[in-house]
């Protein structure tokens, strides 16, 4: 564990990056705004999976993503490493995964965003890793999630249970472990050995059972014994999984945890790019959770949310700049 995560304490200062095939609708469905987290569209909406398919997959085309540029820019601002959401809830592959259709394998960008940033990463000596919602999918016919396609728990606590749907539900099981063993460790295997990145991020662990959370850790280390865990890819009051904690998300609420610890605050509010979303706090804000995190032996992920094209959004950006200036003074 010291050894696997030796360069992560190191690293103090990352990128955290929600991009998706929602970042082109940006918060905004059939002319209406969509508050909230930007990356929740497909939920919130309950916009059906083919009608998703179909008017979001299929069309996403980021001609301008530049995966040098986005390295630059974070290298620049003085983070060491980056994670970028590889597949959020809405379950699309953001890489041309050979594991289901709802992978941008389907859109009409033909490249590979996720490799193009691991080699940019490579380049310019910045650590790589990727976030993987591996618990709520809400593509899957029997992932957690997807209550207005299917009938699948893990959403409204009415229909078929919310939170610990699996202890008022334990019939509904069988189908979660199916989505575990077609999607969920498949494409994280994949992820392990096409990319070889240095840490994989999860997220929502409450939405599977501790025994699947605990199934898919062990075919992590099986495949890739020295990428580091992040503590949401399971949550027990009793034991910690992982390799380190996180923090709550966006209030960066910095309660001095014992042992490695991480805060994940969102320029703005979204995750996802928002274009409504005009809440972004001053540089001088994040400026002075580095130093409360590196005071407190924890590290800050700082989170942007680049736009549908593949720009970074420009209200990051400045922050981005800012924040780079100060840490070249005074880092
Ligand atoms: C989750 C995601 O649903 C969200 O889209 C984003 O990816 C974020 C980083 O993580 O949202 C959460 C997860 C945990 C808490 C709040 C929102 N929490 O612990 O308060």
């Amino acid at each position: 564990h010291d050894a696997r995560i030796a360069w992560w304490r190191e690293a103090k200062f990352g990128c955290f990056i929600h991009w998706g095939v929602y970042s082109v609708p940006g918060g905004e469905w059939k002319g209406k705004k969509v508050g909230g987290y930007a990356e929740h569209l497909m939920r919130k909406e309950k916009i059906p999976r083919g009608e998703y398919a179909q008017q979001l997959i299929k069309t996403f085309n980021p001609v301008d993503f530049n995966a040098d540029e986005w390295v630059r820019l974070i290298k620049d601002a003085g983070m060491k490493y980056l994670i970028i959401t590889a597949k959020h809830h809405d379950g699309v592959a953001m890489y041309p995964s050979a594991i289901g259709d709802y992978t941008i394998r389907n859109s009409a960008f033909k490249r590979d965003p996720m490799q193009e940033l691991s080699a940019a990463c490579k380049k310019y000596g910045i650590r790589f890793g990727f976030y993987y919602s591996h618990a709520f999918d809400w593509e899957h016919p029997d992932a957690p999630g997807n209550d207005w396609d299917y009938q699948n728990p893990g959403g409204d606590k009415n229909l078929y249970g919310g939170t610990n749907w699996y202890d008022h539900h334990p019939e509904l099981l069988p189908k979660a472990v199916k989505y575990v063993d077609e999607k969920s460790i498949p494409q994280i295997k994949e992820l392990l050995v096409k990319y070889h990145p240095d840490i994989i991020w999860f997220d929502t662990p409450h939405k599977l059972p501790l025994s699947e959370n605990i199934r898919i850790l062990k075919a992590i280390r099986e495949t890739d014994p020295n990428v580091v865990v992040n503590g949401r890819l399971a949550r027990s009051s009793a034991v910690s999984f992982g390799d380190y904690k996180n923090t709550a998300d966006r209030p960066a609420e910095f309660y001095p945890v014992e042992g490695d610890w991480e805060a994940i605050p969102t320029t703005n509010e979204s995750y996802g790019y928002s274009r409504y979303d005009n809440s972004h706090k001053p540089a001088a804000f994040f400026i002075q959770l580095i130093a409360k995190a590196t005071a407190r032996g924890g590290n800050l992920l700082m989170n942007i949310g680049p736009m549908g094209n593949g720009i970074i959004d420009p209200r990051d950006t400045v922050i981005l700049h800012t924040i780079g200036d100060w840490l070249k003074v005074n880092g």
